[in-house]
């Protein structure tokens, strides 16, 4: 057995146990309750479900198996020279609660490049796709052809033991991490590149590989890369594209077709499709105001402009933040010490200074402040990566190891299919006359 799979085994077989007692003695005890502005609106709040890998908490932001993204920065192991974690140790951390060490980490490294051969209908699939289909619609296909692969629907067909679940999950779940920066370089290629393809290189760490292959050899543009894969990888499991995966993944789906459904949530502008809009909004805003570098006036107009017009501003405002993002702060952060005369990047730090006002001021908004997607396209922007329509397919790669370390968990545990209740608006109207 692998030393990760060896170590989850470890770690989560006492859980399940201790889990499967403590709801035997403890089951009646009430959570929470649920208003009807609960109901109605989007389940906010409501406490219903079991996420391990990590936490977010309304003021302080997320914790990952109890760490900070500063604490993940200085804690997590690195490439040789770098300053960045890496995305591998933050994988270990969230599948076991360990900070892993540089062995540990060298060795995910140089499993999942093992695990990393994407076979060759996936291409087919993508080369099929007219210019008119979007990278992340490439994206969820793409997983979706590499589902006749899944170990566990195989072991499953087969007469797979419910106590062996964990074992094929946890297969699928690194053998899928394992190709997605190929699949995703492979889609940023074919649609940008003329189809100009680069190889893997064999030794590389696998968010530097992953800049291989999109075609960014720069130490910087590496270092952003390991960043950018750890910050985005989990956000609490309420989240669409996280609940999605777990909703999908409850039914015993496989870990590509759950993954799937994940990446479709995350393909919504509201979550993770945001950090396209912000970039395509900005670029609408300097071609209206005819300058890169606009005065605050300008930019509070504009802002203003956008809601007049009835939309959002996006990468602003979050159903659970009430605080500025930790991961918005830590790439600012990065762009203070790469590049802190770059003029897009200023445009979102002076974005920074206005929006939050103006949101603050319509009275409704329950938080102001930036989320991630609000930095991220800069900063890719900066570096050569201006292909807006791109830029979810990153944030996918990065949550797949969020969402997957979960299911595994799910697995473990032994959760079962998720089925929460509904009623009609009749049934919403007879419970509130009879109060
Ligand atoms: N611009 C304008 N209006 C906003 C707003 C924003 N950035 N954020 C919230 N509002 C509005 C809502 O649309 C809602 O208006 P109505 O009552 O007229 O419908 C009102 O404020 C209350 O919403 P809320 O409780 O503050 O926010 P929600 O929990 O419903 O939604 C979110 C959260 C993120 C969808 C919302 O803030 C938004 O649309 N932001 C812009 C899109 C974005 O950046 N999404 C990315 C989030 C991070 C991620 O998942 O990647």
């Amino acid at each position: 057995m692998d030393p990760l799979k060896e170590l989850f085994k470890a770690k989560s077989f006492p859980v399940k146990d201790e889990l499967k007692a403590v709801t035997k003695v403890h089951g009646d005890i009430k959570i929470g309750e649920v208003k009807v502005s609960q109901l109605v609106g989007g389940m906010r709040g409501i406490k219903s479900m079991l996420w391990e890998t990590s936490l977010l908490d309304a003021e302080e932001g997320i914790r990952f198996r109890g760490y900070s993204i500063p604490q993940l920065v200085e804690r997590l192991p690195r490439a040789e020279g770098d300053s960045e974690p890496l995305p591998e140790g933050l994988f270990w951390l969230m599948l076991t609660g360990d900070i892993p060490s540089d062995e540990q980490v060298s060795w995910l490294s140089r499993e999942w490049e093992r695990r990393a051969d994407v076979p060759k209908e996936v291409f087919d699939v993508l080369d099929a796709c007219g210019d008119h289909v979007h990278p992340m619609t490439m994206f969820s296909m793409a997983v979706l052809a590499m589902q006749p692969y899944s170990e566990f629907a195989k072991k499953y067909d087969e007469g797979l033991n419910k106590a062996d679940y964990w074992e094929a999950t946890y297969s699928d779940a690194m053998t899928l991490i394992a190709r997605l920066p190929r699949v995703a370089a492979y889609i940023y290629r074919k649609k940008f590149h003329g189809g100009r393809q680069i190889a893997p290189e064999k030794g590389l760490d696998w968010a530097a590989n992953f800049a291989h292959m999109l075609g960014f050899e720069a130490p910087d543009f590496k270092s952003l890369m390991r960043l950018y894969l750890t910050i985005h990888a989990d956000h609490e499991g309420g989240n669409a594209s996280a609940h999605a995966t777990h909703l999908v993944g409850s039914t015993l789906s496989d870990a590509y077709l759950a993954l799937s459904g994940g990446l479709n949530a995350l393909a919504g502008p509201l979550h993770g499709l945001a950090n396209q809009e912000v970039v395509n909004w900005i670029n609408e805003m300097i071609e209206k105001i005819g300058s890169t570098n606009p005065t605050k006036e300008q930019i509070a107009d504009y802002v203003q402009a956008t809601l007049a017009a009835g939309q959002v501003v996006p990468g602003y405002g979050h159903a659970v933040l009430r605080k500025p993002d930790p991961r918005f702060t830590e790439q600012k952060r990065f762009a203070e010490k790469y590049m802190p005369d770059d003029e897009y990047v200023n445009i979102v730090w002076k974005l920074f200074d206005v929006v939050p006002g103006i949101l603050g001021s319509l009275g409704k908004v329950a938080n102001p402040w930036p989320n991630v997607d609000a930095h991220s396209g800069s900063i890719l922007i900066h570096y050569g990566l201006k292909e807006s329509s791109f830029y979810t397919v990153l944030f996918g790669v990065s949550r797949a190891m969020g969402v997957l370390a979960q299911l595994c968990w799910s697995r473990a545990l032994g959760l079962p299919i998720e089925r929460p209740k509904s009623i009609t608006f009749d049934n919403l109207k007879e419970i509130i006359n009879n109060q």
